[in-house]
């Protein structure tokens, strides 16, 4: 299937299709071929390396998603039980910073020149927000800090970003790039004020990257019942009209109180924050279909970077035939993930390819 969609010459140099076996073992098998074609044409196949060593470690990555100063570090910190990423009432997470299990708590930096620096967990704020880290000037790629909680210990990752649409252009930037990366997503948006304009367009924009996607209306503290309600109802049409799906769940919580409550062990002040409902939720989720999704969100992204290499040697193809006028590279969509084969001209073109296009039906 995949050399019949490419007739280019690059395509002829892909090796026959392995006999036909567990869709693990494909999927590692055609991320093996694609790590060393994109290497072969000038890429970094560092992306199609990620991908089969989280299959072969079974880790899915979740990441939180939504305007600036929605909670979503304060969400993290309340999965996690511990003020452990720093929180603030500006604009603050400038830079993804990836959570995964570890047996006791440490931090490391990657830098945009492919560098790590241990950091003690301390000094995290100093590299992934906009106040320790002005406008990125440390060059951070991404933060990565382990930590020993039970939601992790199954493999989950968790993964903060900056908020998007605040006054730093490139947080939305670090933000949008991140999510092709991932394999879910939760979106946070606020009781008050309701979902805006601009998160729905948001929304749109990256749905088709992620195999699902979770909503939470964060802040119910902060609004009446009869409020929240409204609310509620009102982004639910937003998100349903935006996703182009019915029956869409949304869970409404405090961030904020479910963290306090954690920390104090206050069962009464936990269940007024309606925080365990949606980890109940996620938890279900990840028992039931985080190895079915992990693979079918590693081969979209698989279809992403045969997409990249398509449009790669098309546009060698043109400019061999038009001289150097001949390149036609439109950048649309969202702009190339940390990572992906990152060859000169290529960003993708439009849309990802269909066949690696994830929906999120069917998943429950
Ligand atoms: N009342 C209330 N405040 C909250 C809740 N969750 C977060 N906050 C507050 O909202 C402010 C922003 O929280 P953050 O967690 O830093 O928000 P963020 O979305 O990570 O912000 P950026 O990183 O700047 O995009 C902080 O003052 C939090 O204490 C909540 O459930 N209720
Ligand atoms: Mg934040």
């Amino acid at each position: 299937m995949m050399r019949s969609s490419h007739g280019e010459t690059l395509v002829a140099t892909i090796p026959p299709t392995p006999a036909p076996g567990e869709p693990r073992q494909l999927l590692l098998a055609l991320l093996a071929r694609l790590g060393r074609m994109v290497q072969e044409t000038g890429g970094n196949p560092l992306a199609a390396e990620e991908m089969a060593r989280r299959i072969r470690q079974n880790t899915f990555d979740i990441v939180v998603v939504g305007e600036y100063k929605r909670g979503k570090t304060t969400f993290i910190n309340a999965l996690l039980g511990e003020d452990l990423l720093p929180t603030a009432v500006v604009p603050l997470t400038s830079i993804a910073t990836r959570i995964s299990y570890g047996p006791r708590v440490g931090a490391r930096v990657r830098f945009l020149d492919g560098r790590y620096e241990e950091i003690p967990i301390g000094d995290l704020y100093l590299y992934i927000t906009e106040k320790g880290n002005p406008g990125n000037s440390k060059a951070v790629a991404l933060a990565e800090v382990e930590f020993p909680g039970e939601a992790l210990r199954d493999g989950t990752l968790l993964t903060d970003t900056p908020g998007i649409g605040s006054t730093f252009e490139h947080n939305t930037r670090a933000a949008v790039e991140y999510i092709p990366q991932a394999d879910a997503a939760i979106f946070l948006v606020n009781a008050d004020p309701p979902i805006s304009e601009a998160e729905r367009d948001f929304l749109t924009s990256v749905r088709p990257y992620l195999a699902k996607l979770f909503f939470v209306q964060n802040k119910i503290d902060q609004v009446s019942p009869v409020e929240q309600e409204e609310s509620l109802a009102f982004t639910r049409r937003v998100i349903e009209e935006a996703v182009g799906e019915d029956g869409i769940v949304i869970y409404p919580l405090s961030a904020r109180l479910a963290l306090e409550a954690k920390r104090i062990q206050d069962r009464e002040k936990l269940a007024r924050s309606r925080f365990e409902e949606f980890e109940r939720e996620l938890r279900h989720f990840l028992q039931r279909a985080k190895g079915r999704l992990l693979l079918r969100s590693a081969a979209g992204k698989a279809g992403r970077l045969l997409a990249d290499l398509r449009s790669r040697a098309e546009l060698e193809r043109r400019s061999l035939e038009d001289g150097p006028a001949g390149t036609h590279g439109q950048g649309g969509g969202l702009p190339a993930a940390p990572g992906r084969c990152g060859a000169r001209p290529l960003r993708r073109q439009g849309r990802p390819a269909s066949a690696g296009r994830a929906t999120g039906r069917g998943i429950h």
